[in-house]
């Protein structure tokens, strides 16, 4: 049945019945909200089956091009309230689930958060997914089915302590098991040379099978198919061995197969986690490429017409064995000429680079990757003669040559992955405007001169079905009644609120909402922490990964220093604050862990100090993932963006939180400059040293000692942090890390902090103007709709995609 046109809510409610006593075994009676959250979860599946199975035949009829994005992570979330809103049927479900006792909000709350990716780069992936459904593009994504993802967050007297995600504990309603679809993976073994051409013989194999979860689209006009991939040993048990008494041994081989879809990001520390990363990578990548090819040549027949049928992005590197795999099957199987495989390949491939960080350009050691992958080896390096040849036809030096080459010859030989995605596809994007030129000028800067129109800019977007009708209903509505409903399908048109951006009694409705969002998040708070917060306060909010470039420091030392002006100056009208945290070290960063420790430091000392008299909080939210940013943005009135210039690639919190009219405070960096021109410097405060700026301090000497003691508030927040005022049971637990400030502080916190804490002084005298606040907010909330990740779809299937 299609519900979408036919349904109310008491066809919902009967479905939801048969559901539950013939695909859950249970009766209403004997049903816990659990197998109520199942059969909710399935009669809505059902609708959008109906839905999938139509988007699919018309694709195959009009035998139109698909996207396929391949990505290590896809950081979906939960997707119940999604996939209803998108639906149209959230209304209806509620209706029927309160007949029989339930509300569907709880429902809600107990569908695990998948988290099958770390930051940004995995949540784009998902706004991508949504956006492409949603504007009717043929797409599919690929990935890992993680069993345990990225891991829980826990905090132990401060610390974080790392736990394995259980997010398959109970099953998963929303996936469809396809065993049909399973490729053969190899690894290892030999290539030999036969008659006509070469044949790898790997030495090992597994079977990598998908696993198909729908994406419906808003309105649901289109539902795609997220395909992600597990693994599976050929003999899951050798029964002799088994027999012989070694019930382990007997195993060895399905635990091998396990542990490639265990977790997201093995740590690298050891060769044996190295090792396992890159067959993840090839694993994943071989199985999308060979399910790509084989559609192709099923229902197109030539392989040589893939790029009018196929675009196939790489979500960042990791999937950059791509061009090779692609390579190896054209050559070696279908028996196409190296020339025009290479052709065909770059016609296909796109590459979109998400960090300029050094030490996260992949590379592999070469004697692992020849070893793991020895046929891909040798079509690596025919790549790279023609390229240094074009190079050398092109007159390049020899610093060129070496730095365009796939090998780096300087140290320890290592295979360049982002070299590979670079000459293998005919599209090099970056994911905001400042990014893309430096993509231009620094780490690809001679492959930009040996192809100079491959790099553009894709400037990264959220879709505002997740970011602002789910996670906002509040404000959803206050907007429907301002402006009407035309936003709901083109973001652009929230820019009819700037009309509207002075009118007292909208900014008044907004701050309702805005106050309501803020009593929510802090009664979870006080759930999670223990922490009590006051919703009147200015809730100010730095929610991310924890890096260094991204500066949780330099935000908690202008906390010590506030803690230290509040407490000398309790006679002024400080403007409460509350300073929210949240976020995941990497588990071998071992600099990032002491920083959660310090906020949790520095939270437990302020807010037990009755001297503050409650015009300081501060708290670290454990375990921060989608769920939670859903909760936190919506309440958020401060949105903290303050990378260090030129090392964040974009940002995409940086959008959401202008979505749910917080303002912002950054530096320029990433899509902030982008931001502010949208929104306009009166309604963003921007601080600190220009990318420009922060290179020449580095390049010509900077000695940040000379800053810190020219700054009477920095000097004595640092000394108090590194003399254990905050850790009176191990003082000198942060002596390193405020050495490091005075000693190289290569992220310039001491020389962006007096601009950065006038900056703040600035949005206490903004906030106390409330109607200028007010007025603030609305205009960041009518000029962001270009971030929308529609805008950004729209952007690669013109120009990269040709969909
Ligand atoms: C992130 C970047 O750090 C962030 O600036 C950007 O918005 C996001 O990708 C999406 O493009 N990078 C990663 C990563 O998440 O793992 O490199």
């Amino acid at each position: 049945m299609n519900l979408e046109k036919t349904s109310t809510a008491s066809e919902i409610d009967a479905k939801i019945i048969d559901v539950l006593r013939h695909r859950v075994g249970k009766d209403e009676r004997a049903a816990k909200p659990h197998d109520w959250y199942t059969a909710t979860v399935l009669t809505l599946r059902d609708a959008i089956i109906d839905q999938w199975m139509e988007s699919t035949r018309e694709t195959y009829e009009k035998g139109g091009k698909r996207v396929y994005y391949l990505s290590l992570e896809f950081l979906i979330g939960r997707l119940l309230r999604d996939a209803l809103s998108n639906m149209g049927l959230t209304r209806d479900m509620e209706k029927a689930l309160r007949e029989h006792g339930f509300d569907l909000a709880a429902l809600e709350n107990l569908e695990p958060d998948a988290a099958l990716g770390n930051g940004g780069l995995g949540r784009l992936a998902a706004c991508f997914m949504e956006s492409l459904a949603s504007l009717g593009i043929p797409a599919y994504g690929y990935g890992i089915r993680y069993v345990n993802g990225m891991f829980r967050q826990r905090i132990d007297d401060g610390w974080q302590v790392e736990l394995p995600e259980t997010w398959l504990s109970h099953g998963n309603p929303w996936e469809f098991d396809r065993r049909e679809s399973a490729y053969i993976i190899g690894f290892g073994g030999e290539v030999v040379e036969t008659g006509d051409g070469v044949e790898w013989r790997p030495a090992e194999k597994v079977e990598a099978s998908a696993v198909d979860t729908p994406v419906v689209g808003w309105r649901g006009k289109r539902v795609n198919t997220l395909r992600l991939w597990t693994a599976h040993a050929f003999d899951p048990l050798r029964l002799d061995a088994f027999n012989a008494g070694d019930h382990m041994g007997a195993m060895a081989e399905q635990v091998r197969a396990d542990s490639l879809v265990r977790v997201l990001y093995p740590a690298d520390s050891t060769p044996a986690g190295q090792e396992l990363r890159l067959r993840q990578e090839y694993f994943f990548t071989s199985a999308s490429i060979q399910d790509i090819v084989r559609r192709h040549v099923q229902f197109h027949g030539d392989i040589r017409t893939l790029p009018d049928k196929a675009a196939i992005q790489l979500n960042d590197t990791h999937p950059a064995v791509a061009v090779a795999e692609l390579m190896r099957l054209m050559v070696d199987v279908h028996g196409l000429e190296f020339n025009e495989a290479w052709e065909v390949t770059k016609a296909t491939v796109g590459y979109t680079n998400h960090t300029l960080l050094p030490e996260a350009l992949e590379s592999w050691p070469l004697p692992l990757f020849e070893r793991l992958l020895p046929r891909h080896m040798q079509i690596v390096y025919a790549i790279n003669s023609r390229v240094l040849r074009e190079a050398r036809k092109a007159g390049m030096d020899d610093a060129a040559i070496a730095a365009i080459s796939l090998i780096d010859e300087g140290g320890e030989r290592r295979v360049r992955m982002a070299n590979l995605a670079f000459t293998g596809a005919h599209s090099v994007n970056g994911v905001a405007a400042l990014h893309t030129d430096l993509m231009k000028t620094t780490v690809f800067s001679d492959l930009h001169k040996l192809y100079p129109t491959r790099i553009n800019n894709k400037t990264n977007g959220v879709t505002p079905r997740r970011w602002l009708q789910q996670c906002n209903p509040g404000l959803t509505s206050v907007l429907k009644d301002a402006i009407g409903t035309a936003f709901l399908d083109d973001a652009a048109k929230l820019a009819d609120l700037n009309a509207l951006a002075d009118d007292a009694a909208l900014g008044e409705r907004i701050a309702e909402v805005k106050r309501s969002n803020k009593i929510a998040l802090a009664k979870h708070i006080k759930e999670l922490t223990g922490v009590r917060l006051d919703p009147d306060a200015l809730f100010d909010v730095q929610i991310k990964r924890i890096h260094e470039y991204k500066r949780q420091l330099l935000n908690l030392v202008e906390t010590v220093a506030l803690y230290d002006q509040i407490r000398s100056h309790p006679e002024r009208d400080w403007v409460p604050r509350v300073k929210i945290f949240g976020g995941k070290a990497a588990s071998s960063y071992h600099n990032a862990k002491l920083i959660i420790k310090l906020a949790n430091d520095i939270a437990r000392r302020v807010n037990s100090d009755p001297s503050v008299g409650g015009l300081l909080k501060v708290v670290f939210v454990p375990n921060y993932n989608v769920s939670l940013a859903e909760k936190i943005i919506p309440a958020a009135d401060l949105s903290e963006q303050i990378s260090t210039a030129g090392m964040e690639a974009s940002g995409t919190g940086n959008m959401k939180f202008a979505l749910n009219g917080a303002l912002t405070i950054g530096t320029l960096d990433g899509a902030n400059i982008e931001i502010k021109d949208h929104v306009g410097d009166p309604n963003i405060e921007i601080f600190g040293l220009t990318a420009d700026e922060v290179e020449d301090k580095r390049a010509n000497g900077y000695n940040p000692r000379a800053v810190i003691e020219s700054s009477r508030e920095l000097q004595q927040a640092l000394a108090a942090i590194a003399t254990g005022v905050f850790s009176p049971d191990d003082p000198d637990r942060y002596k390193g890390l405020m050495g490091g400030i005075y000693d190289h502080d290569w992220f310039m916190v001491a020389a962006d902090f007096d601009s950065y804490h006038a900056a703040q002084r600035n949005i206490d005298r903004r906030w106390e103007q409330q109607a200028a606040w007010r007025a603030s907010a609305i205009r960041n909330i009518a000029n962001v709709g270009w971030f929308s990740s529609d805008r950004t779809i729209g952007e690669y299937a013109r120009d990269i995609w040709g969909v």
